[in-house]
């Protein structure tokens, strides 16, 4: 059976990447909500709405574990939704913040990610649950996600932004930063180079993906063989299917098959 990924569009595909780079014998079904991204500017009720049908849909192709790929809806309706079905489900926000836990000497790190992300605390509280003395300073970054599907990673403009955008975070001294929107870790070496080498960026597709494996192994479910003939990953997006095959076929290292 595949793994069941879900996400308010097209950034959830850095997750998806993660997972077929670290367990290339699972099968991935991966939804994108496109007719109704962003989640980050809305409700908890309407994310955990949305976050609930896109669960109910991933249930009828059979998947057996499903991984929520987007920060906003892991931090918002995950809790909830893991209570009301009988499968493994996993998100990015709790394997992010125990890596970032793990990493800071200062105990500062910084949190940058949609307004309702940072609004929610959970990377807060999940970082303080580990060490209640480590400081956590969030920035929402809420103009990163267009200039991302814009392709505009390396540009001036995007370069301007994210100086604003952390000029904070460095005020505070954080030794660690962690990327907590999905589409951040295509901006990584734009933002490594602004936040230097005394800041480690923690990236939470990728600490979701060994989250993962740790999980399916645990449960006895790992690695099942899948044959080449056989394409394993399948696509289903709500809305505008032509930018999603785009912006996928620019960052998976295959094409992706209507
Ligand atoms: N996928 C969302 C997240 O990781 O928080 C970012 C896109 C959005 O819905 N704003």
């Amino acid at each position: 059976a595949p793994i069941g990924v879900f996400d308010s569009g097209v950034g959830g595909l850095t997750v998806a990447r993660e997972i077929m780079r670290n367990l290339p014998h699972e099968k991935i079904v991966y939804f994108g909500d496109t007719a109704r991204v962003p989640y980050g500017s809305k409700s908890k009720e309407t994310i955990l709405r949305y976050s609930r049908q896109i669960v109910r849909f991933l249930q009828t192709q059979e998947v057996k574990a499903i991984v929520v790929a987007c920060n906003t809806a892991s931090a918002l309706a995950l809790e909830t939704i893991s209570e009301e079905i009988d499968i493994p489900i996993i998100g990015v926000v709790k394997p992010g913040a125990k890596v970032a836990a793990q990493t800071t000497r200062n105990k500062k790190i910084g949190l940058i990610g949609t307004r309702a992300t940072v609004k929610s605390d959970l990377y807060r509280k999940t970082i303080q649950a580990e060490n209640p003395e480590i400081e956590v300073i969030g920035q929402p970054c809420p103009l990163f996600v267009p200039l991302v599907e814009e392709g505009w990673l390396k540009d001036s403009v995007t370069i301007e932004v994210a100086k604003r955008y952390l000029a904070p975070l460095l005020e505070k001294d954080i030794d660690t930063l962690i990327l907590g929107c999905t589409h951040y870790p295509l901006l990584r070496s734009t933002l490594k180079t602004l936040v230097g080498d005394g800041v480690t960026l923690v990236n939470p597709a990728y600490e979701t993906a060994k989250e993962l494996q740790r999980l399916l192994k645990e449960q006895g479910m790992e690695n099942e063989i899948h044959t080449d003939e056989e394409f394993p990953y399948r696509f289903f997006v709500s809305d505008e299917e032509e930018c999603f095959q785009e912006f996928a076929n620019s960052i998976l290292p295959y094409n992706v098959k209507r």
